[in-house]
């Protein structure tokens, strides 16, 4: 029989990538997203009369319980979150709320639906914020740096101690940054490979930037929703922190993805304006995911070059589609 998964933040970059995976897998798929006056199905426009769009709120108690009845799950992704770091200065309880407390509601959700159900939690590397070990794993302690960092160490927390108290199979991927050609175009990858491709283009002249000295470890996407995946098939839940062991500076990306359009002398094309910076700043990020590749088989397959080549392409085709 067909296994029934709910993923939530459906219309997300992980959401579009992980319901494109569960597909291939033969999953009947339900998909949470908010209502919204005007929808925004950039992500999952190819996905329509493929899966089961549901409505639902994580900051709504009761609507939770509707989808797990309306889908009856047998796993669960909770995907959905206020993902932006810099957004969550400006709006710190809506992002506790959501990001944090949003987890707390979805377990109460199987507790009282059914506590059989398999959960994944979108825990993130922000929790490591200020490194105390790098690159870190699954026991490294966490320092995180922004309104956002807490709330998802929360939501990590929560998850665990429901695993604990109610024996509920609930586990977190601790996931390290992630890009794709869906990526939000605030974030600085796509934001950079967008301005690149316009500027490529003659579209623009300037890309306008924050802190270009940070480092992250960044991966492609569609690699990191199968680690999700996997972690769901074990026999006994874990955490695992899912990383390519690489990092690279905005610096870095910058140079390759003007690179691509044959522009050496990128610095010239780069602005840099105080409000793109962050009152607290995560100057590196670096995960090593040893245990997911021992206990999962995972590792990721895509290259740091080819994920700017990826974007960077996706983008210039866009726009000369759009003109
Ligand atoms: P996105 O920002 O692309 O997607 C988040 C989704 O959550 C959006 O579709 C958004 O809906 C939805 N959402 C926001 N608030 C609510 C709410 N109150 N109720 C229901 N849905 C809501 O994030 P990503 O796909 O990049 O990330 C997926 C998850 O993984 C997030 O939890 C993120 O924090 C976490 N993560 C991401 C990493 C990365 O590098 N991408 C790394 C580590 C963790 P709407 O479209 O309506 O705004
Ligand atoms: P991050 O991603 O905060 O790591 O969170 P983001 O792309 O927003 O920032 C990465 C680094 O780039 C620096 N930066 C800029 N960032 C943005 N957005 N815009 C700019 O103009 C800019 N200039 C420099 C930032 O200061 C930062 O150091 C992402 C999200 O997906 C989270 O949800 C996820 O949990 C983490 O990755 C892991």
């Amino acid at each position: 029989m067909n296994k029934r998964a709910l993923i939530t933040g459906i219309n997300g970059m992980d959401g579009s990538h992980l319901a494109d995976f569960l597909l291939s897998k033969g999953y009947i798929i339900y998909g949470m997203e908010r209502r919204s006056s005007s929808k925004n199905r950039t992500n999952t426009e190819h996905l329509e009369g493929k899966i089961n769009f549901i409505n639902g709120d994580l900051t709504d108690q009761n609507s939770l319980y509707r989808c797990l009845k309306e889908s009856e799950p047998d796993e669960i992704y909770n995907l959905a979150a206020q993902s932006f770091v810099g957004e969550s200065w400006n709006t710190p309880e809506q992002t506790s709320d959501v990001t944090g407390l949003g987890v707390l509601r979805l377990l109460e959700a199987i507790r009282e639906h059914d506590e059989s159900v398999k959960f994944y939690q979108a825990s993130s590397s922000e929790m490591f914020g200020r490194m105390v070990e790098n690159p870190a794993n699954e026991n490294t302690p966490f320092y995180p740096r922004s309104p956002y960092g807490v709330s998802k160490l929360y939501g990590h927390w929560i998850t665990k101690n429901y695993r604990e108290s109610y024996d509920i199979f609930a586990c977190s991927g601790i996931l390290f940054n992630h890009e794709s050609e869906r990526r939000g175009i605030e974030f600085v990858t796509r934001k950079i490979s967008d301005g690149v491709a316009r500027i490529g283009l003659g579209l623009s002249d300037k890309i306008i930037l924050g802190n270009l000295e940070a480092k992250r470890d960044w991966g492609y996407a569609p690699d990191y929703v199968e680690a999700m995946w996997k972690m769901l098939q074990l026999d006994s839940p874990e955490d695992f922190v899912i990383a390519t062991g690489e990092t690279h500076s905005i610096r870095d990306f910058l140079s390759l993805a003007f690179g691509y359009i044959g522009i050496d002398n990128w610095e010239k094309y780069v602005g840099q304006d105080p409000r793109f910076m962050r009152p607290a700043e995560v100057d590196v990020l670096r995960g090593n995911c040893e245990k997911a590749n021992k206990i999962l088989g995972w590792k990721p397959k895509t290259k740091f070059e080819d994920l700017v080549k990826i974007m960077v392409t996706n983008d210039i085709a866009k726009l000369k589609n759009r003109k």
